[in-house]
């Protein structure tokens, strides 16, 4: 597109770009030129124009799109095709349409807003316009159905690392890819398959960031934080979309040379905030209290019961002092 260009040249100009020049290196008029660059402006770049200088590009937005993110990038393949939604019902959704379609390994989508993000067992995610990273990755794993729950974990343990490294923040990961801050719910992650036989053709990871949100709807403020309330100032969703794209490629290109090994245990573990506290566990069948002690290789949740040890690979996992559970 010539929005898309004119921007990758504005970016490498060191100075001032004529529109002449322009219009001449892409082969399109002066006035469609005109026409790109104010529809540049709508979007949030400030560009300046100057009298037989032509245009300047001061400030870019922070928008989650292939021209915004590409400069940010240090994957191979992770992030590197880019699908950006003003408004979109739910990424996930999205990732599997185009999945259908062929859209390749590592591919991102991302939207502004969705009217209808998915969350597990059929709950809500709300994710309102700009304030967060509302993002799924395209995986095409040569993986079996069974080593699904480890990717689940390492998209966890990838996204926590990011955002600590990003904002510096203690966040924590609650068992098995919540990410918390002071017993609050910070990010969301929904991993979606499509299988066939015993081959998984398609993996979604959807990751849901509360980044800038100032406030949450009344039914989510007891539960819910962001960076911003969290660290009393905001962050950019670019920077941080590149970084969890960068730590999700290493993790996954680890997993996928030495499946879940020591290491990534030990390093799953010192970000779990689940290991070490009271928990209750809700399977579909029963109820217990315990103290979880560990993860396995295969992912579960290991809960010392007063009784043994348990392994919890699936239910609903409360941990005293988070998300209301006291
Ligand atoms: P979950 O089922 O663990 O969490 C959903 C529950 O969390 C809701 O029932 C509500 O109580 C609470 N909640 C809803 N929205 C928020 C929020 N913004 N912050 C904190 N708590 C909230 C977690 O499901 C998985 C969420 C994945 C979201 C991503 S966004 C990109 C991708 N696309 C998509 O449709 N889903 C994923």
């Amino acid at each position: 597109m010539v929005k898309e260009k004119i921007l990758a040249l504005l970016k490498d100009a060191d100075g001032f770009l004529s529109g002449e020049r322009i219009s001449g290196q892409l082969g399109v008029s002066r006035a469609a030129v005109c026409k790109s660059v104010k529809k540049l402006r709508e979007e949030g770049y400030a560009i300046e124009s100057a009298t037989n200088k032509g245009y300047r590009l001061l400030a870019s937005p922070d928008l989650l799109t292939q021209g915004e993110l590409l400069p940010l990038l240090a994957t191979r393949y992770m992030g590197r095709r880019v699908y950006s939604y003003e408004v979109t019902d739910s990424t996930n959704r999205r990732a599997r349409e185009e999945a259908e379609r062929g859209a390749p390994h590592g591919s991102v989508f991302f939207a502004e807003e969705q009217t209808n993000g998915r969350g597990r067992l059929g709950r809500t995610w709300s994710a309102p316009r700009g304030a967060g990273v509302w993002m799924s990755v395209l995986l095409r794993p040569k993986l079996t159905p069974a080593d699904i729950a480890q990717v689940t974990l390492l998209a966890g343990l990838a996204t926590c690392i990011a955002i600590r490294e990003v904002t510096g923040l203690p966040v924590a990961i609650k068992w098995p890819n919540d990410i918390v801050y002071e017993g609050k719910k910070l990010v969301g992650i929904l991993t979606e398959m499509a299988a066939e036989e015993d081959r998984i053709s398609a993996l979604v990871v959807g990751i849901g960031v509360n980044v800038n949100n100032a406030s949450f709807p009344k039914e989510l403020k007891e539960k819910a934080t962001s960076l911003l309330l969290a660290g009393g100032r905001r962050v950019s969703r670019k920077e941080l979309a590149a970084r969890i794209l960068l730590r999700l490629e290493e993790e996954y290109e680890r997993f996928l040379q030495h499946a879940a090994d020591r290491a990534f245990l030990d390093r799953y573990a010192q970000h779990c905030a689940t290991i070490g506290s009271v928990v209750r566990v809700a399977t579909g069948s029963e109820e217990f209290v315990g103290t979880a002690v560990g993860i396995n290789e295969t992912g579960a949740l290991l809960v010392e019961t007063g009784q043994g040890v348990r392994p919890v690979l699936s239910g609903e996992v409360s941990v005293r002092g988070m998300l209301g559970y006291c």
